[in-house]
């Protein structure tokens, strides 16, 4: 049985989201705006299935993934680039790599009890990100 992540979570904690912008190659204006957000994560899952949605009163995200399926994704309203994505788990940990343009581009999300964790690494820089869980 895979841990089960479904719910709605919203951000306590965001280290490093700017460093991780920047090698991003999102420019100033965008990155002062985003750093001002306060991003909630809708987990909906179905066994290996997943829908993530990522919301804030500025832009929202969503991606859907199986796990082990790799995906064509295209980071739409964020720095906008086309990735060769793949999900899977390590443990009861999912692990994102996100082939393309940039080196090293992946995610990696977590849980301990009612916290959920997320890393988001580019190039060489991290953005760690904590979560709690709302419902
Ligand atoms: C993600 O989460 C990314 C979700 O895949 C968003 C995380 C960081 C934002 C990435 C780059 C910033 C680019 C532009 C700034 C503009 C708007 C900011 C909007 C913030 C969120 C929509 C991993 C996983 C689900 O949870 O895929």
């Amino acid at each position: 049985m895979p841990a089960n992540y479904s719910g709605t979570w919203d951000i306590v904690d965001n280290e490093n989201f700017e460093g991780y912008m920047v090698a991003l190659g999102i420019d100033f204006a965008t990155r002062k705006i985003a750093g001002m957000l306060k991003p909630q994560k809708i987990f909906e899952q179905d066994g290996d299935s997943f829908t993530v949605k990522t919301l804030t009163t500025f832009r929202n995200y969503s991606s859907s993934f199986k796990i082990g399926e790799e995906f064509e994704e295209i980071t739409k309203g964020l720095d906008n680039k086309k990735c060769q994505t793949t999900v899977n788990w390590d443990n009861d940990k999912l692990v994102c790599v996100q082939k393309g343009e940039k080196k090293n581009r992946g995610w990696t999300h977590w849980m301990e009890g009612d916290t959920l964790y997320l890393e988001l690494k580019c190039e060489d820089q991290i953005c760690k990100q904590t979560y709690k869980r709302t419902a």
